[in-house]
């Protein structure tokens, strides 16, 4: 019976070795959630790195491997310098800048694409030694676009598909890279290539067309006469979890474990009529969190009627701090909330709660549901689940979202209030009018916005893309030729 094989950077647990036991706990990130549906069902084998390099497994890679296989996992073991040049290196600091239109950040580094090249070969003959006849491999995200062709030159017989997580640039941008050719030949492997938004599809298929000068029709790629189907799969959230936990936590009004959740609920009871601004996001310069804090600044400065009365709670999970532009980056962010909270804090109010931690998943709906609007305003961002989340959790259907144009979530969700995350003034402006916003046109808004996410949810979303699969697969003429 074939199967389906769910190949990614990481596996969707955390591994931790103390004394001589193995512990494992599952992550609690969007990709694992969604793909833990097409996982359940039995005929499946996830692929990937176990998060720990082989420095730290030192004698304990025959248990983790039996740990993983016991769940219908395998891992890919890593040595301390690939994790080095081929996550730090190639994939963060290459592709994830130039793929989110950060030219100046964009380094190139032969040594890291070498070693990109030979992690990517690793995860392949992973792949290989497990990929049987009829199997389906779905592969993900930027940091795998090689494996596709490197599986299909050995195995031509397997259906592969391949879904990028961020967004895919611009021909202009995507050009630059040194090794353009090379990764689109890559992804041109799969029999199906899938992104968030219609206009990733089509920045993808111009660069096909302008690098590989291969004929598209449509959305299909003539791939040396191997047919490549190219799709947009906007992916979704659980939105029956959110929604059914957030109704949870609004009727037994349940404590949580969290101090600052805790702090936030006895601030509303002592202050009901103040308002709490949300945003959450990991600390990525993609993420335009020092230009939400300046365009709050202006918004206090040209709205001073609101001074005591709003409060921006910023919470900003650590991030790829190996990395030199997110020390940085959490440098700039601390000035800056000092900046405006030594403005204009008095003694009794705090403009900015900021807050630098990951927190559990009740905190975080405890979270959403308290807060009046959620402020999201990345400069890129390939689809946003945060501002999907906020959205299923309003049960009451009230409250408002300030979402960015550049967020692909923002293609869905038009009753968001979008904004460009560069024009201050404009979000100073969309700040006021949530602030002014009617319970009616709240609930207006938030009612269309929650019948889309309750349709195209996560599990819908995998489904959409594996059947897509299936179908492709069984239509192509000639899936042998490479
Ligand atoms: P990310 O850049 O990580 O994902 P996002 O889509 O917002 O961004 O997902 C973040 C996830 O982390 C959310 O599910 C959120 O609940 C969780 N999270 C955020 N802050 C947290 C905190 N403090 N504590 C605990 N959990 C927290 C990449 C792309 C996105 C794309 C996703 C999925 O960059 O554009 O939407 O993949 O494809």
């Amino acid at each position: 019976m074939s199967k389906t094989i769910i190949v990614s950077n990481r596996l969707p647990v955390e591994f931790k070795i103390s004394g001589n036991r193995i512990q494992s706990t599952p992550s609690v990130g969007g990709l694992a959630t969604g793909l833990k549906s097409v996982h359940a069902t039995g005929e499946s084998l996830w692929i990937g790195w176990p998060g720990l390099t082989s420095e730290q497994i030192g004698d304990f890679d025959v248990a983790l491997n039996r740990t993983a296989s016991e769940s219908r996992m395998a891992n890919v073991f890593l040595k301390q310098a690939e994790v080095r040049d081929f996550y730090f290196g190639f994939s963060n600091k290459s592709l994830w800048p130039l793929f989110h239109y950060f030219l100046e950040y964009t380094l190139y580094d032969p040594k890291q694409w070498d070693a990109y090249y030979r992690v990517n070969q690793k995860y392949a003959e992973c792949v290989l030694a497990h990929a049987e006849e009829g199997d389906r491999i779905w592969i993900h995200d930027y940091q795998l676009m090689l494996v596709p062709s490197m599986i299909r030159e050995k195995r031509p017989d397997v259906s592969i598909g391949f879904f990028l997580h961020i967004p895919f640039p611009a021909f202009e941008i995507f050009r630059t890279c040194p090794w353009r050719d090379e990764l689109l030949s890559g992804l041109l492997g799969a029999d199906l290539i899938g992104f968030h938004t219609y206009d990733y599809v089509q920045h993808f298929l111009n660069s096909v067309k302008r690098i590989k000068g291969f004929s598209v029709k449509f959305n299909e790629v003539d791939a040396n006469g191997r047919t490549v189907k190219v799709d947009s799969f906007p992916m979704g959230v659980d939105f029956n979890k959110f929604h059914f936990s957030a109704a949870k936590y609004e009727v037994t009004g349940q404590q949580f474990q969290s101090d600052l959740v805790n702090r936030l609920q006895d601030h509303l009871k002592q202050y009901p009529d103040s308002r709490l601004i949300l945003s959450i996001d990991r600390l990525d310069y993609t993420k335009g969190i020092p230009n939400r804090i300046r365009a709050f600044q202006y918004f206090l400065e040209r709205h001073p009627e609101y001074i005591g009365k709003v409060r921006l709670v910023m919470l900003a999970v650590p991030s790829r701090e190996d990395v030199p532009q997110y020390r940085k980056l959490k440098r700039e962010t601390d000035e800056l909330v000092g900046r405006v909270n030594g403005k204009f804090a008095t003694i009794d109010w705090t403009p900015i709660w900021y807050f630098y931690r990951s927190l559990p998943y009740e905190d975080l709906v405890a979270l959403y549901t308290t807060s009046h609007i959620a402020m999201i305003t990345p400069l890129r961002d390939g689809m946003n689940l945060v501002a999907k989340e906020y959205v299923a959790t309003r049960i009451e259907r009230d409250g408002v979202l300030i979402l960015s144009e550049m967020a692909g979530a923002a293609n869905e969700l038009s009753q968001a209030l979008l904004i460009n995350p560069e024009n201050m003034n404009q979000i100073s402006e969309t700040l006021d009018q949530a602030l002014r916003m009617p319970l009616e046109e709240q609930r207006h808004r938030m009612e269309a916005m929650q019948k889309r996410l309750s349709r195209y949810t996560i599990e819908k979303w995998a489904n959409d893309f594996v059947t897509s699969l299936e179908k492709t697969v069984r239509n192509t003429p000639n899936p042998a030729a490479c």
